[in-house]
């Protein structure tokens, strides 16, 4: 078991939960469709759905608040965070966004047209969602070692250089307006990107001036990985770490709701002058205006405090430990896991959890399912539910290669003894899975289907 690095904090304020009996989950279950994200969060006892926006801020955080300039230009807030931003990202044009997906849209809809490509080790939902929108084609370049659950290669994140060659090559630049970097990899199991890779990616870029920008969301996880893992990096600070990496970068998006340590905001920023111009008009239309783009000024404050916490060595020792130390625990009692575990959630290999569930009865769902009945934990399904997509002329399926169910631990939030009651609930559903059933949907909306998607036993 690894050695725990305790919580580099205290307890101020505590928020009371309940715990549910299991015909009571039963009945909110069937009542809510069997989709956990139509339970009510008062009826969850340890909620593992994500980690964005449920972190706990700290008291400078909530000071911060008290300072809050709610002035419509320019308020202070707006400096604060862009300080931040300059320091440890380094760009020289930033605009606020209410939270990340924003930021996708409004840098999509300023840089792409219908049948562009846009590259990416993997798109996450929005992103990928966000850039159909507009009519162009995301395209996932996942190294294979991030498509086996079991390899062990220590930058599974990163995205699979030869095949963005290939691509540039078979549709051509100009056809590829940017190419993204998702750190850590969210759909790909909160796998780390490698400096060397980030580095590999711009090298293959820069000679079709095809600009580069980073899906920032855990970009603290990501370069305290890099320091752990990568040969040459193990006495840089986890500030510097962070500069090299989007120093290669051209831009970035970020949702502040997971390593801004806030419970809303995101941004988008860049250093090209044309596009923070366009991006800008685009932002006053459809967030707010530059400088506050839809957020309150004290919820600028609160990402601006929450960026530099988030760079905290013992806040990172602390928070990836207590991830490994779930993900260890379900390890020692032969519990199907990705491995090794990311930086924000331990991930159940639902197809080796529920190997008598075929992938059209969405094991990865049963089993989500099965969570929330056993133990009133909230997990999200990351699998066929989420990926799976139908051809129209053929009617058939196409099921993702990984069927996983993320168990997102949020920050600063739960303690050591919430994650053993969350182990021994999964290693006693582990032990008496051959019960579960699998599952379809009684409704099933057009996009973004896991939000709103309704389902049965089969
Ligand atoms: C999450 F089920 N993530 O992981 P926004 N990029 C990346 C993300 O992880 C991300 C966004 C962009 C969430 C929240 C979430 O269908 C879902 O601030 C790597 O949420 O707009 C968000 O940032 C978007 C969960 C989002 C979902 C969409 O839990």
């Amino acid at each position: 078991m690894p050695r725990l690095v305790p919580e580099p904090y205290r307890i101020k304020v505590v928020e009371p939960i309940r715990q549910t009996t299991q015909a009571e989950r039963l009945s909110l279950l069937s009542a809510a469709g069997f989709n956990l994200f139509a339970v009510r969060s008062e009826d969850v006892y340890i909620d593992l759905l994500t980690d964005s926006g449920t972190g706990a801020m700290s008291d400078s955080q909530w000071a911060g608040l008290m300072v809050g300039d709610e002035a419509y230009a320019y308020c202070r807030n707006y400096f604060s965070l862009k300080d931040a931003i300059s320091d440890i990202f380094g760009f020289r044009h930033f605009l606020p966004t209410h939270q990340g997906r924003a930021a996708e849209k409004v840098l999509f809809s300023a840089m792409l047209k219908p049948g562009d490509y846009v590259p990416s080790n993997t798109h996450f939902d929005t992103t990928h969602a966000n850039i159909e929108a507009v009519g162009a084609h995301p395209v996932d370049l996942p190294i294979r070692q991030g498509l086996d659950p079991t390899s062990h290669f220590p930058f599974k994140g990163n995205m699979d250089v030869d095949g963005l060659l290939r691509l540039i090559e078979e549709v051509g630049a100009d056809r590829i307006p940017l190419a993204m970097l998702t750190i850590t990899n969210n759909s790909g199991g909160g796998q780390p990107v490698s400096l060397a890779n980030v580095r590999a990616v711009k090298a293959v870029l820069a000679p079709y001036h095809i600009p580069l920008f980073i899906d920032a969301c855990r970009y603290a996880e990501n370069a305290y990985f890099i320091r752990q893992r990568e040969a040459g990096c193990s006495d840089k600070t986890l500030s510097q770490i962070a500069a090299e990496v989007f120093a290669l970068a051209d831009g970035c998006t970020m949702s502040a709701k997971k390593d801004g340590l806030a419970n809303m905001g995101g941004f988008l920023a860049m250093n090209d002058d044309r596009l923070f111009e366009r991006a800008g008009q685009l932002l006053i239309l459809w967030e707010g205006f530059l400088t506050y783009g839809g957020l309150a000024g004290r919820d600028l404050e609160a990402v601006a405090r929450g960026l530099r916490e988030a760079l905290d060595e013992r806040y990172l020792a602390h928070r990836i430990g207590q991830v490994s130390y779930l993900a260890q625990r379900l390890l020692d009692a032969g519990v199907p896991i990705l491995e090794p575990p990311g930086g924000h959630a331990v991930y159940l290999d639902a197809r080796r959890f529920l190997p008598h569930i075929p992938q059209e009865q969405l094991p990865g769902q049963a089993l989500v399912v099965s969570l929330y009945l056993a133990g009133g934990i909230r997990a999200v399904e990351i699998g066929s539910v989420m990926f799976a997509t139908k051809n129209r002329q053929t009617g058939e399926w196409k099921y993702p290669e990984l069927e996983l169910v993320r168990l997102a631990i949020p920050r600063r939030v739960y303690t050591q003894t919430h994650l053993d009651y969350v182990a021994d609930m999964i290693i006693e559903l582990n032990a008496r899975r051959s019960d579960i059933r699998g599952m379809r949907f009684t409704y099933e909306p057009p996009f973004l289907r896991h939000f709103t998607a309704r389902f049965e036993f089969v």
